[in-house]
């Protein structure tokens, strides 16, 4: 192995505006990762299109969700900020990688059915091959931790498993990389749907908060949140769409589920929901007041991406060069 350093690797897709779903369960504990590991943060725009986009909308995501990574504290001069497609490494690795994944492993993936029963008129084979782009995008940096929301811990085993298969007919080529899961395998949830994910490609704007929402739209949406008809703020099993709010409050607050029993103890849901709204739409207003600023730069933004990707490319070819020597390609 080639590493002088432990590596960090994680992605987001430019598929939709960002949710607080993707703020705290991903990128804002993005950063914490930045001392002790070199770091990658990567749009991955390649992604994306295993659904249709449009494409217009697809390249302006993907400056949006490079200013955001940058308005949620990430440091372009700590981490390695850049986009998937710029690094054609990627998809070169993930045809390679799709040589030694198996048809079986991709037909048990949980967000494979779900994407295609969601898009049933589309059910194209990069939506199926998906997670082996995404182990691409991880084994190609060599990468030892994989920070990521619940939802994807499938795919950061399966990326173990198909580097373990390529390892074993393939000597020391690639790292075995572990998962990061954020505080206690953390999911917020719909606040429609509380048993559901809140994810941002959601059709109910009223589902989801998003990170650009301004204050009046997060507490008209905390507000209309569906709860039950219990009146007292307690977590318990059963009560989804209370456990997802204090889940929220939690996050924002770093208190503790009993910590806010406590504080809410005697008063209704209507004043808990507005607690909600408040500590959510302040800890997003520094955030909306940078990335305007930054998005306002485009020329600034597409100089990082080009660094970024100087930067990711460095490495990607160094793993691609050794993993071509391995498998018999000429090299030239
Ligand atoms: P889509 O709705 O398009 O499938 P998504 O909202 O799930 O997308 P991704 O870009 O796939 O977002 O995910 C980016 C990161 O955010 C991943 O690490 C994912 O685990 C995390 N994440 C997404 N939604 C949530 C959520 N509701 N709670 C916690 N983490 C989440
Ligand atoms: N599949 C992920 C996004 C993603 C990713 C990655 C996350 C693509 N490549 C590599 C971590 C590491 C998702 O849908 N959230």
């Amino acid at each position: 192995m080639f590493k002088d350093q432990k590596i960090c690797f994680s992605g987001v897709q430019p598929s939709g505006n960002l949710t607080i779903g993707n703020y705290l369960g991903a990128i804002r504990n993005f950063s914490l990762y930045s001392e002790q590991y070199k770091t990658f943060y990567c749009v991955v725009d390649e992604h994306a299109i295993t659904v249709r986009q449009v494409p217009a909308e697809l390249r302006r995501r993907t400056y949006e969700t490079l200013a955001l990574y940058m308005a949620c504290g990430l440091d372009p001069e700590k981490n390695t900020l850049y986009v998937q497609s710029h690094v054609p490494e990627h998809a070169e690795l993930a045809w390679i990688l799709n040589c030694y994944t198996m048809y079986g492993e991709l037909s048990r993936m949980t967000q494979f059915k779900d994407k295609s029963a969601k898009h049933a008129d589309n059910i194209n084979a990069g939506l199926f091959t998906y997670p082996v782009l995404m182990a691409a995008d991880i084994l190609l940096y060599q990468t030892d931790v994989v920070p990521v929301g619940i939802d994807q811990k499938q795919h950061v085993e399966l990326a173990r498993d198909i580097a373990n298969r390529f390892n074993s007919v393939f000597p020391d080529a690639l790292t075995i990389p572990e998962p990061i899961i954020s505080k206690s395998g953390m999911k917020i949830m719909s606040l429609a749907e509380p048993t559901k994910k809140m994810s941002k490609s959601d059709e109910n704007v009223n589902a989801v908060v998003y990170i650009l929402d301004d204050k009046d739209t997060v507490i008209r949406k905390f507000r209309r949140a569906v709860t039950d008809s219990d009146t007292c703020v307690r977590f318990a099993e059963g009560k989804d769409g209370i456990n997802n709010l204090m889940t929220i409050y939690s996050c924002f607050t770093g208190k503790t589920m009993e910590e806010i029993e406590h504080e809410f103890d005697g008063k209704g849901y209507g004043d808990f929901k507005l607690a909600v709204g408040e500590v959510c739409a302040d800890a997003l207003a520094p955030v909306q007041a940078r990335y305007t600023e930054l998005l306002a730069d485009k020329a600034g933004l597409e100089a990082q991406m080009k660094r970024g990707a100087e930067e990711a490319s460095y490495y990607a070819r160094r793993t691609m060069s050794k993993i071509r020597k391995k498998i018999g390609f000429v090299s030239l």
